[in-house]
Formats: structure tokens, sequence, C-alpha cells
């Protein structure tokens, strides 16, 4: 008999139907979806594991990230956590009865991680993870992921990886090392310390940190200032910069001359040049 588990997210013979495709058998949503203010807002929500990921939860996230990106009234994404952690990278009870079951990572790296990173990555609009606890494995490197990380002055980041003998994933590998340079991002891989939030704000890991109290507010005010920007521009600014990481400085001034085409199309370009030549505010309409 088979013995690997259901990891598809049905519900067993029984159980409460799920109230969304995101739910598990007893109805929770593992991620929460909401937008106000032009705001996205994606919640880890199960705080009782500290949000590890599940498959089900990986493909409810991505599906989340997918739907924020197509979703013309947000035009910014906060990421946070429920609970006291912001996510504590992949599940482990799920990944031992993978490796007991002899199917190794059932390839959820590639089949999972990967389009969540590439998502968040080439969002066409901010995204600001607000780290309210621990940010452990996948979990920081969701982080590391975005473009901004607002962080609680109680939160930590722990690569995990190393120590249960693994190697980063989530583009650890990539983003860490354009954050603190390579010899920390070393460092850090490979001993794994956890690093509190004052240290990687000195590190810059992190974008800002402020009291616990206060990260929902504080992350919120930058995400609103964010939606009501020029989204055009910032989705060509985290084009270019991604473009330049991996080209050559010709190549680079290519793709910028390309963006700044289209970003000289742009509604909000023609519309704030006219205010600043009326000495008026601009007001950027996100197209
Ligand atoms: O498929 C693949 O596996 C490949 C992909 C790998 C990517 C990765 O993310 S590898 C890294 C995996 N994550 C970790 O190694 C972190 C493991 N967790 C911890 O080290 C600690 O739990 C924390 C430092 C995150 C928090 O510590 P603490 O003392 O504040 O809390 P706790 O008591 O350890 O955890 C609270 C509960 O969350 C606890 O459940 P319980 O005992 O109350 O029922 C704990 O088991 C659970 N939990 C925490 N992390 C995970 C987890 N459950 C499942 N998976 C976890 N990763």
């Amino acid at each position: 008999m088979d013995q690997r588990p259901d990891l598809t997210g049905a519900a067993p013979e029984g159980a409460v139907a799920p109230s969304s495709p995101t739910a598990d058998e007893h109805g929770h949503d593992h991620v929460l979806y909401s937008v106000e203010d032009g705001v996205a807002t994606i919640t880890l929500n199960r705080p009782d594991a500290m949000n590890a990921l599940t498959i089900l939860m990986k493909a409810a996230l991505l599906e989340a990230l997918e739907r924020a990106r197509d979703d013309a009234g947000a035009r910014a994404v906060l990421l946070t956590g429920a609970g006291r952690g912001f996510c504590a990278g992949q599940d482990l009870r799920e990944h031992a009865d993978n490796l007991d079951a002899g199917v190794g990572l059932d390839n959820t790296v590639r089949a999972h991680y990967n389009p969540i990173i590439l998502t968040i990555t080439g969002m066409g609009k901010p995204v600001i993870a607000a780290v309210n606890g621990i940010a452990a494995g996948a979990g920081a490197s969701l982080a590391f992921a975005c473009d901004f990380r607002v962080v609680a002055d109680g939160a930590k980041f722990a690569m995990a990886f190393s120590g249960i003998g693994l190697a980063p994933d989530s583009g650890a590998s990539w983003t860490l090392p354009r954050l603190v340079g390579p010899a920390r991002a070393r460092e850090l891989l490979v001993l794994g310390e956890p690093v509190g939030a004052a240290r990687a704000l000195e590190l810059g890991m992190v974008t800002s940190v402020v009291p616990a109290g206060e990260l929902t507010a504080r992350a919120r005010e930058l995400a609103v200032r964010l939606a009501q920007g020029p989204t055009v521009a910032y989705g060509a600014i985290k084009q270019a910069l991604d473009f330049s990481a991996a080209h050559s400085l010709e190549d680079s001034l290519e793709v910028e001359a390309d963006l700044q085409d289209a970003c000289a199309k742009s509604e909000d370009h023609h519309n704030a040049t006219r205010a600043f030549l009326a000495k008026e505010r601009p007001v950027f309409e996100g197209r």
C-alpha cells in the first residue's frame, strides 16, 4: 500500500469540505488575501507551525501571489505571517514523511519554491515583507526575494538549511549575496547562526527595524505610499536592476533605454512632468 501522505489538499473521507481551494480539510485557509488602499496583503496563516510551508500552503501562496500580480486594484503587495513567526521554511513534518516514503524532496523546489520566488521578483509592483517573527530557511528566502523588508525588533533570520544538511533554495544563494555581499552570505549560509533584527539591519539584509507593536502600521504605511506611486516606473526599476545583476554595462544600457521608452509612454510620466512645471504635486494612477 502507498504510504505517502496525501499532499494534494483533498479532504479525507468524512472531513468538512474546504471553504476555498486554499483551505485544508477543516476549512482553515492557510494563506489569506485581502486588498485595501491599493495594497494586497498576503498572510501566511499556519501560526501553530510558525507558518511552515506544506504543499497545500505553497500552492496557496503561489495562487495568492499570482492573484496580486493580476489584480489591477493592487499596486503594492504586503507579505506577512500570522502569529509569532513570519515563516519557518519547509514544513519538516511533511518533509520527513516524504523522506520516509522514499520520494525525497518530491520535486517541491522546482514545482513550488521556484515559481513562488520568480512570481515575487517578477511582480510588476513593489513587494514588501512585514517580518513579524522568525524567518527560517525558505521563509528567510521569501523575505529576501521581496523589494523591502520591514522587520519587527524581535524578529530573526535563520539560514536554517545547513542545520538540517541542506543547501539554500528559494533563491537565497542569489538574493543574499546581493544584500550582504558574497563573504557574509557564505558565512550566514554555512554557519546558519540566527541573525537578530538589529544585526540584520547593520548587514543590509533589511530595510528597517521597527517596534513589534508598530510593525503592521509601519509596513502598511510604506506599502500604501508605494501603491500611490508610479507603478509602471517601479516595475521598470525592478526589471532594470534584475537585468543588470547578470549582464554587462553595454547590455544594461540597452535595456534601460527600452524601459525608459516604456515609462515615457505612461500616463503617470506625462502627468507628473506637467505637474512639475505647474508646481503641483503629482498624482500617480499606476498607468
Ligand atoms: O522539500 C524540502 O524540504 C526542501 C526545502 C527546504 C527549504 C527549507 O526551508 S529547509 C529549512 C526548514 N526549516 C527549519 O529548519 C526551521 C525549523 N524550525 C526551527 O528551527 C524552530 O522551530 C524556529 C527557530 C523556527 C522557532 O523556534 P521556537 O523555539 O520559537 O519555536 P518551536 O517550539 O521550535 O516551534 C513552534 C511550533 O512550530 C512547534 O510545533 P509544536 O511542537 O508546538 O507542535 C514546531 O514543531 C513547529 N515548527 C517550527 N518550524 C517548523 C515547525 N513545524 C514543521 N516544520 C517546520 N519547519
